[in-house]
């Protein structure tokens, strides 16, 4: 019997490419798929998206027998999701295996900004502190108040951990969740209260620049952001003008609007600590990740049921 063909978005690890082509067969398009799709698309029933250019309704029209995506990540905003269930295409992602990474990003990035990590090593590598003596005093963090905005697997996480760092901690979601920790329903009042805001809530059209100039302002010139979500949640030309104005302390961001650009005038800021969208990026995550976007596309192919179906696919 022959196999079902997989078109990949990405090209992916060698481990995923074996485990795909046992089962599949496998077409990778590492660069633009539009050449493949236009040309054999009716043969895909399968596809794996690595790659944050994500699946439109277009490219599901131009692939009629398409029965899953898989995405590579937990976030699935590049997925055209209500356009897939319209068409009985069940979206996938891979929740929980990324939540001690993601966290441990968070939390280093939290650090880092109160103790200067970054400015420090430089302040020692180009002579200062040989030349001008000891590093300006950095911030402790026990005692201050860490705002999470986004209570999921993921914030969740990083509530447990910050637990041993002595933090206050309170959280904003649309709804309150069954967790021990004070819920702060409006968002501007939890970051006039902060001294750290960490954002992981999905991207996306409902949380689009939900961290605007009106929650920058009330963060404050000792408040830092920091942003391990998506780019799409801060209204980044608002995040540089508070910035540059003083009226935002600091910003640590994992992630931004125009993936992989990085505007020159956050890169100008010191205030800032810019990571490459690294929150999941080990080898040991990107492996687990890898092995459960593989697993629900092997699992779908099997018994009609993926392992982690997107919430709006859960019917499908
Ligand atoms: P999750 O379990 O679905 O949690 C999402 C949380 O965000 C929920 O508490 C949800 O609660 C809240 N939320 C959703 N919309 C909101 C809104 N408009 N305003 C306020 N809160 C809102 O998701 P997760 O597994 O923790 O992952 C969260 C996100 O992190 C992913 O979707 C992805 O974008 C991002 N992420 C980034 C990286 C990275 O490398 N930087 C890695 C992994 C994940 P309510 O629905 O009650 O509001
Ligand atoms: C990955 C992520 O960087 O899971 C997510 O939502 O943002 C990250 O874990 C990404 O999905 C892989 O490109």
């Amino acid at each position: 019997m022959s196999k079902p063909a997989v078109l990949m978005l990405g090209g992916g690890s060698e481990r995923m490419r074996e485990r795909l082509s046992d089962v599949f067969d496998l077409t990778v398009a590492d660069g633009d798929p539009a050449e493949v799709i236009a040309e054999r698309g009716d043969t895909f029933q399968y596809c794996l998206s690595m790659y944050h250019g994500g699946v439109g309704a277009a490219q599901m029209d131009a692939m009629p027998n398409l029965k899953a995506i898989s995405n590579y990540g937990v976030g699935y905003d590049s997925i055209d999701t209500p356009a897939a269930v319209e068409r009985g295409i069940v979206v996938t992602h891979t929740p929980d295996v990324l939540n001690d990474e993601v966290a441990n990003t968070a939390i280093m990035m939290l650090l880092a900004s109160a103790r200067n990590l970054v400015h420090d090593q430089a302040y020692l590598r180009h002579g200062r502190w040989e030349a001008e003596g000891n590093a300006p005093l950095s911030r402790s963090i026990a005692g201050r108040l860490v705002g999470i905005v986004g209570m999921g697997r993921i914030g969740q996480t990083i509530a447990e951990k910050l637990a041993v760092f002595g933090t206050e901690i309170a959280y904003h979601s649309r709804t309150a969740k069954d967790v021990p920790l004070r819920y702060v329903p409006d968002l501007v009042t939890l970051s006039r209260q902060a001294d750290f805001l960490i954002v992981i809530t999905p991207g996306g059209p409902a949380t689009r620049h939900l961290i605007n100039a009106e929650v920058m302002d009330a963060l404050g010139p000792d408040g830092t952001l920091v942003n391990v979500a998506r780019g799409s949640v801060v209204d980044q030309e608002a995040l540089i003008a508070a910035l540059q104005e003083g009226r935002l302390g600091f910003a640590a961001l994992d992630v931004f609007e125009a993936e992989p650009h990085v505007p020159e005038a956050l890169i100008a800021l010191k205030n800032t600590l810019l990571l490459p969208h690294v929150g999941s990026a080990t080898v040991e995550t990107r492996q687990a990740m890898g092995d459960l976007a593989v697993d629900n596309l092997i699992e779908h192919h099997k018994t009609g049921r993926a392992v982690r179906p997107v919430p709006e696919c859960q019917h499908l």
